[in-house]
């Protein structure tokens, strides 16, 4: 049986015509942010590709189905249902597949079902990487970012995160970090991390050029687009910091690991900010779909 891979009739039109496409996920609305915020979010991101002029696909696994391109109904029904659904990395893909149940997918997964689509780009928040402390806690989102043939455009790695050894992990899997517009390694919730990249841009036009050239010349692999939040939705650097060390230090007190550690600390830099972590989470989120769409569009015309 081929891979139950299920474009939506708008998704496969565009990749059909050759027209920009746009990858989101499903695990930062069902996990990464609370309901109803995440479904208003969701819908902001979608609309935000359109206006760059590219078509948003939507990814998850709905009843054993890759659907890339949800319809509104089932955007919906992933975001009230939020942590009641079950969080696909990409190795859990065909568990789900298999046994025709329904998973949010996170950026490895999105990636793997993205790039089996033909599409090259994608829009997240932060990407997962190596968690902090010394439980080996790295993310399979920087082993499958180095595999599929895709640009992921994210406001660096999620602050929750050692920044250090994720950009470390990056360099030794092979993903090619360029910064758009930024010569740093962005931190989520604030512009910079003070970790220098090697490479940047300021133009879609040449971060394509990039990417053809790492695709078509080059054989392939994935590149992270840095994409830093816009300074007026950017938190301030010790105030976020102070809540992280907080939400760790929760974490670690509850024994919290594995799958649900990324959703609980977001979770309580929610209630630690007041909201105000959540606002930042949406803002930088919306500028990532913006630069993917001026993206999918650049390699559309070269
Ligand atoms: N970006 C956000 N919010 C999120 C995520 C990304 O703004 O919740 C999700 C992505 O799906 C990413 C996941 O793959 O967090 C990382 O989870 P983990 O650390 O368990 O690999
Ligand atoms: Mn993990």
């Amino acid at each position: 049986m081929a891979l139950a891979l299920l474009l939506s009739p708008e998704v496969a039109d565009a990749c059909a015509a050759g027209r920009p496409v746009v990858a989101l996920e499903s695990t930062l609305v069902a996990h990464g942010l609370p309901w109803p915020d995440n479904l208003v979010v969701g819908r902001e991101l979608e609309a935000r590709v359109r206006a760059g002029g590219a078509v948003p696909a939507t990814i998850a696994v709905i009843s054993g189905r890759a659907c890339v391109g949800l319809d509104d109904a089932q955007l919906a029904r992933l975001a009230e249902e939020g942590p009641r659904v079950a969080k696909a990395g990409a190795t859990d893909l065909a568990v789900h597949l298999a046994r025709g149940t329904t998973a949010a997918t996170t950026v490895s997964a999105t990636c793997a079902i993205a790039a089996r689509a033909g599409i090259r780009v994608f829009a997240t928040g932060g990407i997962g990487g190596v968690h902090r402390g010394d439980a080996m806690d790295i993310s399979h989102d920087l082993v499958a970012l180095a595999r599929a043939p895709i640009a992921v455009v994210s406001a660096g790695a999620k602050a929750i995160l050692d920044l250090p050894r994720t950009l470390e992990a990056l360099e030794t899997l092979g993903v090619l970090v360029v910064g758009y517009r930024t010569r740093e390694l962005p931190a989520f919730y604030t512009p910079s991390s003070g970790l220098a990249l090697e490479h940047h841009t300021e133009t879609p036009a040449e971060l394509a050029a990039i990417c053809h050239a790492r695709w078509d010349d080059l054989g392939g692999g994935g590149v992270l687009v840095c994409n830093p939040i816009p300074a007026d939705g950017a938190l301030d650097a010790h105030v976020i910091d102070a809540a992280i060390t907080d939400a760790l230090g929760r974490a670690a007190a509850g024994g919290v690991l594995g799958k649900r550690l990324t959703p609980f600390l977001l979770a309580q830099l929610a209630a630690i900010t007041g909201g105000a972590s959540i606002r930042a989470n949406r803002a930088l989120a919306l500028h990532d779909a913006e630069v993917a769409a001026a993206l999918a569009v650049a390699l559309t015309k070269s």
